[in-house]
């Protein structure tokens, strides 16, 4: 019998990008995004207006960001600092947004302007309504859950997955994340973690490696996906691996709201693959004015538990789902719009 072992090519840990704009370009982008209205009026001319704002980026960050979005061998996740916000915020939607009394869309057009530097921001309808522009608020009755409406518990490591008839979640799920603040939480204690897989894969023995390649694993369906479409029944992947290609671009996915192992043997290997991601992963604690740019299959993101309150001050993110093509999933398009998917 043989034994594989996987070694890493990849030696120096994987760094967390800081994308800081001076304060002149914060304010002079800031005051273009206060002109424009409502970018979900006309989303496609929207983005062609961000584009033209956001070309005021200066080069050397510009180039860095589209570099995070188009090779493979930059950072999963990019820090962004000083980004202009809204003159004025409304309450934080108590029922998880969107908010109705939004007067100006800076933070929607620094969330939209970011993502349309990675490819397009696309909605899936068991998602947020199929929204692009998605609320990431707690809500009392998800306080528990292991989804972004949650506050109370560690939200585990994972990266987001959409249900697929196809039986595999890692598939049509979005390339990456923007997670932009527009309020903090009350304490300022909630923490944003990165994990990347190639850092992951250097902290496991190969044996959990070999396990972990292995397809011994079935992911649940989205917590949104269970609640709202399966009546709060489990809805399970085919048998999959949890890290999957070259040793030098591993591509890694969980479900945040369960993976179960097929035998006693994976589910130790999943144990030792939380920890991994807790020992390796960045933590950012996000403010206003602050994004998060996240590479959806080049690790696993987290969340740390924090104090909702419920009284219109609570934590509040804006996110989109970015793909950087939307031709590998024409086969769930909606026949409505061209953005949105099943
Ligand atoms: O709240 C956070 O910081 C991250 C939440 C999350 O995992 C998500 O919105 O996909
Ligand atoms: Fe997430």
């Amino acid at each position: 019998m043989t034994t594989t072992t996987f070694q890493t090519a990849v030696s120096a840990p994987q760094t967390l990008g800081l994308i800081e704009l001076p304060d002149a370009v914060r304010d002079s982008i800031g005051r273009e995004l206060a002109a424009e209205p409502d970018p979900t009026r006309d989303i496609d001319r929207a983005m062609a207006r961000y584009h033209q704002i956001f070309a005021g980026l200066p080069l050397e960050l510009l180039q860095q960001i589209l570099d995070f979005g188009r090779h493979n061998d930059t950072p999963g996740v990019g820090y962004v600092r000083n980004l202009p916000v809204d003159p004025e915020l409304p309450l934080t939607p108590s029922n998880g947004g969107p908010a109705a009394d939004k007067k100006t869309y800076v933070a929607e057009g620094v969330l939209l302007g970011l993502s349309g530097l990675l490819g397009e921001p696309v909605g899936f309808l068991t998602e947020k309504n199929g929204n692009l522009v998605h609320d990431v608020i707690p809500v009392e009755g998800g306080a528990m859950s292991q989804t972004n409406q949650g506050s109370v518990v560690f939200l585990n490591f994972h990266n987001d997955i959409v249900h697929d008839a196809i039986g595999r979640y890692d598939v049509s799920n979005p390339d990456f994340l923007v997670l932009s603040c527009l309020r903090a939480d009350h304490e300022g204690v909630a923490a944003t973690h990165y994990a990347d897989a190639r850092d992951i894969v250097r902290a496991l023995d190969s044996r959990t490696l070999e396990l972990l390649r292995s397809p011994l694993f079935l992911l649940n369906a989205p917590g949104s996906y269970v609640r709202d479409v399966a009546g709060g029944q489990e809805v399970l992947s085919d048998p999959v691996a949890m890290i999957n290609g070259p040793e030098q671009f591993p591509e890694i996915s969980a479900s945040a709201n369960g993976v179960r192992g097929m035998t006693t043997a994976a589910e130790a290997a999943l144990d030792r693959l939380q920890a991994a991601c807790r020992e390796t992963a960045h933590q950012v604690y996000l403010r206003p004015g602050e994004a998060l740019l996240i590479n959806n299959r080049k690790g696993l993101h987290a969340r740390t538990p924090f104090t909702a309150r419920y009284d219109g001050a609570d934590r509040w993110l804006q996110r989109t789902y970015v793909r950087r093509s939307q031709w590998s999933i024409r086969y769930r398009q909606d026949a409505d719009n061209r953005r949105v998917h099943y």
